[in-house]
């Protein structure tokens, strides 16, 4: 167990009896040394209590995608997908990726603003759910080839939970006008 970031968390998390449950955790960074981020955040992943089987793709870059569209004056992203088995509940899961961006300098001053490290959930097992705090899964996977890309990339027939197949997913973005 890592003990520095199982620190604030009042439950003794190693006595949670969840399922082991297969989620999908996306990484992205424009600020800062983006590659070596992900890679130290990948490692994180790996280093979690009641975390298993940690596989994660190749970082891929892409245009930063801001509230009003693509901006290619702002810092490009390197993204990448981990998926990985876990114990964990979805909010301690959520609580512990939170904890990793902290620990990357994250700042949070605007929606869709340039950082250091964002980890989302993109999915955890079929978990469907509108909770503001966690959706599930993440409302926007679904359009964002920079999600679904590296995603297949490490899993062929991976799905989007209520969404379809990710391979379809990519194909219906390319159709897009
Ligand atoms: N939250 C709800 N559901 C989830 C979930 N499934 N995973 C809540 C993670 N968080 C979830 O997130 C805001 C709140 O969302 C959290 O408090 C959490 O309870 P945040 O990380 O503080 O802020 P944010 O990331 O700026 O907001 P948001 O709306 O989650 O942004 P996105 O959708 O993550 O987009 N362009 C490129 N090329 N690559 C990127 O990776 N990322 C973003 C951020 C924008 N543009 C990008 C990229
Ligand atoms: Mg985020």
């Amino acid at each position: 167990m890592n003990r520095r970031l199982a620190e604030g968390f009042s439950a003794d998390i190693t006595r949670t009896e969840h399922p082991a449950v297969r989620a999908v955790v996306a990484l992205g960074a424009n600020l800062g040394d983006r590659a070596a981020t992900l890679d130290a955040a990948i490692s994180e992943l790996e280093r979690l209590p009641l975390v298993d089987a940690v596989r994660a793709s190749a970082a891929v870059e892409s245009v930063a995608v801001k509230p009003d569209g693509p901006d290619a004056d702002a810092p490009a992203y390197l993204n990448a997908v981990a998926i990985l088995t876990t114990r964990l509940a979805p909010s301690v899961l959520l609580a512990f990726l939170q904890a990793i961006e902290a620990r990357h300098g994250r700042e949070r001053r605007e929606r869709w603003g340039d950082r250091t490290l964002d980890l989302d959930l993109i999915a955890y097992g079929e978990v469907v759910s509108s909770d503001a705090v966690l959706t599930l899964p993440h409302p926007r996977a679904a359009e964002r080839d920079f999600v679904l890309v590296p995603w297949l990339s490490i899993d062929p027939d991976a799905e989007l939970p209520g969404r379809g197949r990710v391979d379809e997913l990519i194909a219906r973005l390319g159709d897009a006008p």
